[in-house]
């Protein structure tokens, strides 16, 4: 017998997101036009060379007409990716309801939503009639372009049935899910109604991923409590089958950033913040504008500051850049007006004539203003309320290797669990304490900034986005393969 996974060429892999990572844009009745978005993933799997990726997901954009699909179909496969095209209505029950109103604050531990509970369960109903139904429909798409050998990785808590409807498909097919939030302790997950499905669902997967080992922890736990499966060091066993369970923290293309520093446009900019703001010792927040990322709490705690160091009031900004998120949900809007209402009140309190404390921005930074703002920052603050992992504080240590600059990093972070050796913990909710370690970090010694930088720095170049994406698939290779071995034993 041979090792199945053997082959002399570049193996499939079949990238499964709720969204592919262009934006589509109608141009006419059949054109489009096409822009890569590089998020985290994209570059991630931009970098790894071993396998010929290719791309499933919604193109975000409404399609009703047949000729249209036909041509953004054509156009998306010159970029590798084939669309999953959703309806209105789907998009707003699955994607708007289950999803996002649902799985994102309950897997971020803000509970589910309970303000008229006759009318949330009806809803509930049929939202998560709808997520299964797009769920379906992914699947669908995937198994017309499956070939035998590729490997299936699904992202993400949009896409948790995926792994169960693509078994159904074919039971051979080796199908990875990969979850890219935190996964809550058992006692949170269990008061979904949909708790037991959700997890069978998942664990039809070969091979279930997490950024940390306690995420990781919780799933298992989730599975034996709530299902009355074991748990094992591996994963979760059900008759006889095994799920393996793992964690995967992912990381950043940190070469990108690093040589971005070099590039003359970036320098430019780099010039001009020193001028901005000479004098001042700058602090920044990188984050969409969401509940789980702590702006308030963030903005509050560098408010206590200020009252509780009036010599640092002119000497020190914070730049709070917030790109919108969710817009048309109504706790989103919300959120955004009592943002801009705090800044208002402390520039209002702490401001002069020449200079306000915080320089709050509700948009998005192209990719090289944004790498000129990490490395011009002396202090940077992610307070998140919970995170799956926080990307904002790999990049800003892979812009550092200059300055040395401090990170003040949420304990609630995945991050924290890798960067923690450099970084200064804190308890976001803890305002008192946050103020306290911004003013640890602006009064830091070089020689401390140095030594904690370099902690972070090589974490941060050692275990790369690619990295991650390679030790993922070579895991689940691996993992069918012990699973077919067993299997013949
Ligand atoms: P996000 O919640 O989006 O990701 P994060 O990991 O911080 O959070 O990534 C955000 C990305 O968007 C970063 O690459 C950042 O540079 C960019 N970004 C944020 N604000 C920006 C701005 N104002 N302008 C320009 N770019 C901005 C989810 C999970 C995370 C997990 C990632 C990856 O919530 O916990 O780390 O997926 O798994």
């Amino acid at each position: 017998w041979e090792r199945p996974d053997v082959r002399p060429f570049r193996q499939r892999l079949l990238v499964v997101a709720n969204r592919l990572p262009v934006s589509a844009v109608r141009r006419g009745e059949e054109s489009w036009s096409l822009e890569i978005s590089a998020g985290g993933l994209v570059s991630a799997l931009l970098g790894v060379k071993e396998f010929e990726a290719r791309w499933i997901g919604w193109a975000g954009v409404n399609v009703p007409d047949e000729a249209g699909q036909r041509a953004l179909t054509k156009a998306l496969a010159e970029k590798r990716c084939i669309p999953v095209f959703l309806d209105e209505d789907i998009v707003h029950q699955y994607y708007n309801g289950y999803c996002n109103n649902i799985l994102w604050p309950l897997f971020h531990y803000l509970g589910l939503p309970q303000e008229d509970r006759l009318a949330t369960t009806r809803s509930f109903q049929s939202q998560f009639a709808a997520y299964k139904k797009a769920n379906k429909m992914f699947a669908a798409v995937v198994n017309e372009h499956y070939e035998e050998g590729d490997v299936v990785w699904c992202h993400d808590y949009h896409l948790m049935f995926l792994p169960k409807y693509l078994k159904e498909y074919n039971s051979k097919m080796k199908v990875g899910w990969f979850l890219h939030t935190p996964f809550p302790s058992s006692e949170i997950h269990r008061t979904l109604p949909s708790r037991s499905e959700l997890l069978r669902a998942v664990l039809a997967a070969d091979l279930v991923g997490f950024h940390t080992y306690d995420y990781a922890r919780h799933f298992v736990s989730a599975c034996t409590r709530i299902l009355g499966l074991e748990g094992t060091p591996e994963g979760v066993e059900d008759q006889g089958r095994l799920t393996r369970v793992a964690a995967f923290p992912i990381g950043i293309d940190s070469e990108r950033f690093i040589r971005a520093l070099d590039v003359p446009q970036v320098q430019e900019h780099i010039r001009e913040l020193k001028e901005r703001f000479a004098g001042r010792k700058v602090m920044l927040g990188v984050d969409r504008l969401d509940m789980i990322k702590g702006i308030p709490q963030k903005i509050l705690a560098f408010e206590k500051f200020l009252e509780e160091n009036p010599t640092w009031h002119e000497k020190v900004v914070l730049l709070q850049i917030a790109v919108p998120t969710r817009t048309d949900v109504p706790e989103y809007q919300k959120l955004t007006s009592q943002v801009h209402e705090i800044v208002g009140r402390i520039n209002g309190r702490f401001g002069t004539l020449t200079a306000v404390p915080i320089h709050h921005l509700d948009r998005s930074l192209d990719f090289h203003a944004l790498c000129a703002l990490y490395a011009v920052t002396d202090v940077a603050l992610v307070t998140s309320l919970r995170d799956g992992m926080n990307l904002v504080s790999y990049e800003f240590v892979a812009c550092q290797d200059a300055k040395k600059g401090v990170l003040i990093l949420s304990e609630f972070a995945g991050a924290a669990q890798s960067l923690g050796a450099g970084a200064i913990l804190v308890n976001p909710w803890n305002i008192t304490e946050v103020a306290a370690s911004i003013d640890q970090a602006l009064n830091m010694s070089a020689e401390e900034r140095e030594k904690r930088h370099q902690l972070n720095f090589e974490h941060v170049t050692n275990h790369t986005a690619q990295e991650w994406a390679e030790t993922f698939v070579s895991e689940l290779n691996d993992t069918v393969v012990e699973a077919q071995l067993r299997i013949r034993q």
